[in-house]
């Protein structure tokens, strides 16, 4: 007899993955005869390698796709790449590489890593965002953005550093200092581009009702709580001394009569004026410059809150009472209005405030407590409040912004945490805003023949300029294409953010290279109907990229709301309880671990190991289990094959062909269910390891039992091919199958069978039946005992009852013996 066939991984993968592609395998084209899945993961950023999180994420969406594809649906399962941004520069900086020639070399690199792993994607719908094609379209659309006014420019604060000559982004501040040369980081004004995404803060709140279904609540949460809506009102202080008003935003106009001094952002407009000519100027002055170079987390931390006396009052308008205005270095200027009406009695940061510089504090809000120690924040009757003197102080708010308002003083308003997106970026590795600016037409935009606006080569990535592409004056210099007059070109590019908020529909129009988005595509692949990546991404990239969705609509590309119908988080790999990563040097580099175990070794494990949501603990013994369990599937095929093959010996079955047949249907059921609305892929498995279980001694060579065991065996493989897909199409083809399984049916489960190891338990009290329940057959007698008591019907009839004693009847029933107390 010859040796059973070897389990050569190196030899199966490869060759599985070549014929997927020779025939096409994981090829989407719309086909409106048949219900479509859209499966997506997160896009890399091509920084050289893909890491362990990479493959986690990946083998997660590979295992949903080719179920999904084996339930019957026409899957859309694409990959492409992020790939404009800093790295490239800074690895051009440091080792004198073009970033392009580094980005796509890289790409080059990582395609390779992922096909590797034998990952089930129509590579023919691959997007790299800087690729001409796709800053060609998004280019066009930024200038329909602009055009309906969604896109404008105001003046903003970037990171400076003045020994690089050059802006740096917030990545490259590390503690304040410039990431290169280790100087000052300053603040500078520049003007900037921002997308509109305050105009949809309502519909991303309201929408999210959509979402609530699919989507983590963690995730909504937080999105909830960046965009921040909050109910407030705006109340008007003048300042007679300059013949000016200040406007304070406030979530607590109930607290008016308490307001004992203002607070204002350094930055706001009247700061020098209420200090001009006056004994307060020079400190004020030197407070502004100071809190200047603070940056917003430390204004707002705990420890530093600060502020000057400006040397000017304003009139409470409810009352007619002059208060301090302060500046206070706490306060935001792209906040409500950048000013506070401070009421120490009820606001800890007040409070705090008024102790450090001894002003005064009136309650207005009664509690029993006080507010010797501290601010009271809670609710109660105003008190020291004139006319509204008792009144609870929800409904006072309303009452005092009705009062205020009848005079102007005041109105209702709503305000988001949401500001405006700024997408502008002084850096060169990144999309050109196709705009130009002329003296005298002012912001033109790149008419549609010009386009795209492409990078120069060979730029100076620092050096004396604002952005490195101002420093290319054959970049710079253009016609005006509105007068025809010399005018400058642009020189900003956008935030990576942009491409990564649509890339999804390209995937989904590929093959449509005339237009950006493909309406008619859209109308059949979208929404994504599982999107999968980290929480990282929880609020910026998930929500630019909802507004990008609603803003196409509107620009009548997509008919949906919701680009993402159900989010799965996937948690961190973690080697020693940390987070993999370079910087703690507990890596494991997927590449050495193929080598050894093969792909399918190493998606199986990252499977297994952990549900998808939840973290998972690299261990190295449970790489090697999850090999020797392949190794027991490959010999259930290649160690005896006369379990399976030629005719029966006659015998009559055994009893263990119909224990087979029963949990082989009852696997495939679990299987079914542990990926149906939810991915339980560890059970899935861990169901799959105990058929095999069974499998490996049955030893029945009857023509049932022959029938049984080969039933089983292409079963098997069916539901593990979408988590070791290379092991299962072999082992599918030595079985004498011609088919590709990786697009085979999905197996069914007799429903009768798949139950046949439950029995239906009876639950008595003194005898008589009071409830009945599923469960599995051979539980031991305490476990059914505490089902009994664990019962809510039994619980009736035994509550106040004094317990005689339990009898129990494995597989039948527990019968619970009371009498009256
Ligand atoms: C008076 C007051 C009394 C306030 C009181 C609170 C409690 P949220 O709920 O987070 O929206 N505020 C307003 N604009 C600010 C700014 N630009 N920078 C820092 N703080 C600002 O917070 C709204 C409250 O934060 C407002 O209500 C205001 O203080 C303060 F017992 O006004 B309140
Ligand atoms: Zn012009």
């Amino acid at each position: 007899m010859s040796e059973p066939k070897k389990y050569d991984f190196q030899r199966i993968e490869a060759e599985w993955q070549s014929t997927w592609n020779a025939n096409n395998a994981f090829r989407a084209l719309p086909d409106p005869s048949r219900q479509k899945f859209y499966c997506l993961e997160m896009l890399p950023y091509p920084s050289g390698n893909i890491h362990m999180g990479h493959v986690r994420n990946y083998a997660i969406g590979d295992a949903i796709s080719r179920f999904q594809r084996m339930r019957g649906f026409n899957v859309l399962h694409p990959m492409g790449w992020d790939a404009f941004g800093l790295p490239a520069e800074n690895a051009a900086i440091a080792h004198n590489r073009d970033p392009e020639e580094w980005t796509w070399a890289n790409i080059q690199h990582m395609r390779q890593q992922l096909q590797r792993l034998g990952l089930s994607y129509d590579w023919e719908r691959e997007v790299a965002t800087c690729s001409e094609e796709y800053a060609a379209f998004e280019q066009r659309l930024f200038l329909e953005m602009y055009e309906k006014g969604l896109i404008y420019r105001k003046k903003a604060e970037v990171n400076w550093c003045d020994e690089c000559k050059t802006v740096l982004a917030n990545e490259q501040v590390e503690d304040g200092l410039c990431w290169r040369d280790k100087s000052v980081v300053v603040k500078k004004e520049l003007e900037q581009w921002f997308f509109r995404i305050t105009a949809y803060a309502d519909q991303l709140l309201d929408d999210m009702a959509q979402l609530e279904a699919g989507w983590p609540e963690r995730v909504l949460t937080q999105q909830r709580n960046w965009i921040g809506k909050s109910f407030g009102a705006e109340i008007i202080f003048d300042i007679p001394a300059i013949q000016q008003s200040v406007t304070v935003f406030t979530t607590r106009p109930d607290t008016l009569f308490g307001a004992t001094f203002m607070s204002l952002a350094p930055e706001h407009p009247l700061a020098l004026s209420l200090c001009r000519g006056k004994a307060e100027e020079g400190d004020v002055v030197a407070f502004i410059e100071k809190v200047r170079k603070q940056d917003k987390i430390t204004r707002t931390n705990d420890r530093e809150k600060e502020g000057v006396f400006t040397g000017s009052y304003a009139l409470n308008p409810i009352n007619g009472r002059e208060i301090p205005i302060y500046l206070g270095n706490f306060v935001l200027m792209d906040y409500g209005t950048g000013a506070v009406m401070a009421v120490p009695a009820h606001d800890q940061r007040d409070y705090e405030f008024a102790v450090k510089y001894a002003i005064p504090m009136i309650e207005v809000i009664e509690s029993e407590v006080g507010i010797a120690d501290a601010a009271w924040t809670g609710e109660g009757k105003l008190i020291n409040s004139g006319a509204f003197d008792g009144m609870p102080n929800e409904a006072a708010k309303e009452a005092i912004v009705t009062a205020l308002a009848t005079n102007n003083k005041g109105k209702a308003t709503i305000n988001f945490r949401l500001k405006d997106w700024g997408i502008s970026r002084q850096r060169y590795w990144g999309n050109p805003i196709p705009v130009i600016h002329c003296t005298d037409c002012g912001v033109v935009p790149v008419p549609s023949d010009h386009l795209p606006v492409s990078l120069p080569k060979g730029v100076k990535l620092i050096g004396a300029n604002e952005s490195p592409l101002a420093t290319v004056p054959e970049f710079v210099n253009v016609a005006c294409p509105a007068c025809g007059k010399p005018a400058r070109r642009e020189t900003d590019t956008m935030d990576t953010f942009v491409q990564s908020s649509w890339y999804y529909h390209r995937y989904a129009c590929q093959e449509d290279t005339t237009t950006p988005i493909n309406r008619q595509m859209m109308n059949y692949w979208m929404d994504v109907d599982q999107y999968i990546g980290g929480i990282e991404h929880a609020v910026m990239h998930l929500l630019y990229a909802r507004f990008f969705h609603k803003v196409l609509r509107d620009l009548g590309y997509v008919g949906t709301d919701e680009p993402f119908r159900r989010l799965l988080t996937q948690g961190m790999v973690l080697l020693g309880g940390r987070k993999m990563s370079k910087s703690v040097g507990n890596v494991v580099d997927p590449d050495a671990l193929i080598a050894r175990f093969g792909c399918d070794t190493v998606r199986l494990f990252t499977l297994f190991a952990a549900p998808p949501e939840k973290d998972l603990e690299w261990v190295e013994s449970g790489v090697e289990g999850a090999y020797r369990f392949l190794g027991r599937l490959w010999r259930l095929v290649h160690e005896d094959p006369q379990r399976y093959l030629g005719a029966g010996d006659g015998n009559t079955p055994s009893a263990a062909v119909r224990e087979l047949e029963q949990k082989l249907h009852a696997t495939i059921k679990k299987v079914t269910d542990n990926m149906t609305g939810h991915y339980h892929f560890n059970t899935a498995i861990a169901a799959a390891m105990e058929l095999v279980n069974v499998m490996t001694p049955f030893e029945d060579r009857s023509s049932d039992g022959k029938q049984v065991y080969n039933d089983a065996l292409r079963a098997l493989l069916k539901i593990l091919s979408p988590f070791v897909p290379h092991i299962c199409e072999e082992l599918w083809r030595d079985l004498g199958e011609t088919t590709l399984l990786a697009v085979e049916p999905w197996p069914v489960f007799d429903a009768l069978l798949a139950t046949a190891d439950t029995y239906e338990l009876v639950f008595q009290v003194n005898g008589k039946v009071r409830a009945k329940v599923d469960v599995e057959r051979g539980l031991a007698r305490d476990m059914l005992e505490q089902m009994a008591f664990a019962n809510e019907r039994v619980q009736e009839f035994i509550k106040g009852m004094t317990i005689v004693r339990v009898v129990v009847v494995p597989d039948k029933l527990v019968n619970i013996v009371v009498k009256p107390q």
